[in-house]
């Protein structure tokens, strides 16, 4: 059985200081770098957004950030810009040990839809192609760990469950938005979709 570690989004504008910054987002990274020697391989995410990107309020005059509209495939929270590619805001903290890192994964690329999970943006369909990749090195067991909890870590790891992976997400090795109980719906979306929380 081959195991993969699975860091989303350790980026600059999730952490404290930045444009979406997380609560503690950077208090896990000393645990996550710690992790990487045991893992069989590492994968780090990095949300990758073009500049005016659907998912910013800024790209919709009459919408304030943090209100949810509803996009063609679903309700989507308007977020303040954030990881604008190549920006430092979208670079991984620099405390995050990069040098373990066999992929990098890049989502939120396509300006007229969201990619929380790693592995299909959302609209549920397309996918990023980090699932092949995982099947191509026969990995089947993940642990999944980074940032936001309640958001890309959250649809990340049920993707993956749904997929068939055996998932594991280490709590203590995310911190979340917590958005009006985006906490506790993902705890529980988790759970029913046989995510093991550690
Ligand atoms: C994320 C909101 C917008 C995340 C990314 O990484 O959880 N959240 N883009
Ligand atoms: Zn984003």
């Amino acid at each position: 059985m081959t195991h993969a570690l699975i860091v989303i989004d350790v980026q600059n504008d999730f952490c404290p200081g930045g444009a979406l910054a997380v609560p503690e987002g950077d208090a896990i990274i000393a645990g996550i770098n710690g992790m990487m020697k045991q893992a069989d391989a590492v994968i780090l995410t990095q949300d990758w957004h073009p500049a005016g990107h659907s998912s910013f309020a800024s790209s919709h005059p009459d919408q304030a950030p943090y209100s949810v509209i509803k996009m063609a495939y679903g309700p989507q929270v308007l977020w303040p810009d954030h990881c604008i590619q190549g920006s430092n805001g979208a670079a991984f903290h620099p405390d995050l040990d990069q040098s373990c890192a066999d992929l990098i994964i890049r989502k939120g690329y396509n300006p007229a839809i969201d990619s929380y999970s790693a592995f299909f943006e959302n609209d549920h369909i397309t996918p990023t192609g980090l699932e092949g990749y995982l099947r191509s090195r026969d990995i089947t067991r993940l642990t999944i760990v980074g940032l936001a909890l309640d958001f890309c870590v959250h649809f990340s790891a049920v993707d993956a469950a749904r997929l068939g992976f055996d998932v594991t997400v280490r709590q203590d090795l995310c911190r979340a938005i917590d958005l009006d109980g985006s906490l506790d719906d993902a705890l529980t979306a988790m759970r029913s979709a046989g995510v093991s929380l550690g």
